[in-house]
């Protein structure tokens, strides 16, 4: 079969959601939907986190400042760029006001997310509808106890850049982290029930904004059952979107696709005003523009001198990175840890 053209796409879509055809539908989504918000992803190259952090010569590779056992061992490093991770005062974006539509017209049956920054509720998504499968910023806890730590505690950490102490008792002192799933951790509890079985439940499946090298999120596209439509939206093809008869790949960015796609929906307007009334109560994105840019170098930079620091005071540091690479390859066949490809 000749692959459909582009717009002829866009109206095959809307056919399978217009005539009902579609009512389960179920929305895989990753960082490329909040890029636009002013969120840097983790590997588009030149502006990905992964980017920048691949100058820093003594990390052993860019996302070991995101795993867990990197974390345990140096979590002052993670609080050196804590503060420009953190989504505050962000503005969803239309890709995200899309699925919000999608729930106000009963049509969502879950999105399920990688990203921590909490932009689906932002723009209106029920809560019971999005799971957040590597967790969010929202929550934090000392890692030794578990024991709950302050909001404001955790607020005035980030924004120093110092690494918060557990407060539950003197004897603790246990390290506090976000309850954001870093490699290594096992995922959020559900992953089975809330990802898993509503991907086969689902009959229509979307793919936004994702690489699919992070496992296991990376296998959810595969377990829609046959027959049923994959609509991938994203710069570039991902996983095996595209090698199925009924899949459908929109290539570009997600608003633009998304917007095209509303369009052929009759919803535009429709999306437009959920949008702005989710958007208008806040002022401007702060990762905005240049000031951003300079912070999140500014950062990289202190993180920087922070490795050559403890590389020339401490010979430990060597050894525990060995140990860190050492358990990271032991670890690497065992899903459903969260771990890259
Ligand atoms: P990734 O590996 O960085 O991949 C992003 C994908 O999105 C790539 O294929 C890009 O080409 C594509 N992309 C980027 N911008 C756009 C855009 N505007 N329109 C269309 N496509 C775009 O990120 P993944 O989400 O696949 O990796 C999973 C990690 C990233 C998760 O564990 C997250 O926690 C982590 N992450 C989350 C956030 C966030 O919460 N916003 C930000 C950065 C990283």
């Amino acid at each position: 079969m000749d692959a459909p053209n582009a717009s002829s796409s866009y109206d095959t879509i809307a056919n399978i959601i217009r005539d009902s055809h579609a009512t389960r539908v179920v929305v895989l989504t990753g960082a490329g939907i909040s890029t636009s918000a002013g969120i840097p992803d983790f590997r588009t190259p030149s502006t990905g986190l992964y980017a920048k952090l691949a100058h820093l010569k003594h990390l052993p590779y860019p996302e070991a400042i995101f795993s867990y056992h990197y974390f345990k061992h140096s979590p002052e490093l993670f609080y050196a760029i804590a503060d420009v991770r953190h989504p505050r005062n962000l503005k969803p974006t239309i890709s995200h006001a899309f699925l919000a539509l999608l729930a106000k017209k009963n049509l969502l049956h879950m999105v399920v997310t990688q990203n921590i920054d909490g932009l689906e509720s932002a723009a209106g998504v029920p809560p019971e509808k999005v799971f957040a499968c590597h967790g969010s910023w929202d929550t934090q806890r000392c890692i030794t106890c578990k024991e709950p730590f302050p909001d404001d505690r955790m607020k005035e950490a980030i924004t120093q850049g110092i690494v918060p102490r557990c407060l539950a008792t003197d004897a603790c002192d246990g390290i506090v982290k976000p309850d954001i799933v870093l490699f290594g951790e096992p995922l959020r509890e559900g992953f089975e029930e809330k990802a898993e079985h509503k991907v086969v439940e689902a009959d229509l499946v979307f793919v936004m904004g994702t690489s699919l090298k992070v496992h296991p999120f990376a296998n959810l596209p595969r377990l829609a059952c046959a027959g049923v439509p994959r609509v991938l939206i994203n710069r570039e093809k991902v996983g095996d979107l595209g090698n199925r008869k009924e899949d459908l790949c929109l290539l570009g960015n997600c608003d633009g696709e998304v917007r095209k796609l509303a369009d052929a929906l009759g919803w535009k307007k429709e999306l437009e005003t959920l949008w702005g009334a989710k958007t208008e109560h806040v002022e401007g994105n702060e990762t905005d523009g240049e000031d951003y840019t300079v912070r999140l170098d500014a950062a990289i930079d202190k993180l920087a001198g922070m490795l050559d620091e403890s590389l020339s005071i401490s010979k430990g540091h060597k050894s525990m990175l060995e140990r860190h690479l050492t358990e990271k390859l032991a670890r690497l066949p065992k899903p459903p840890e969260r771990d890259e490809k």
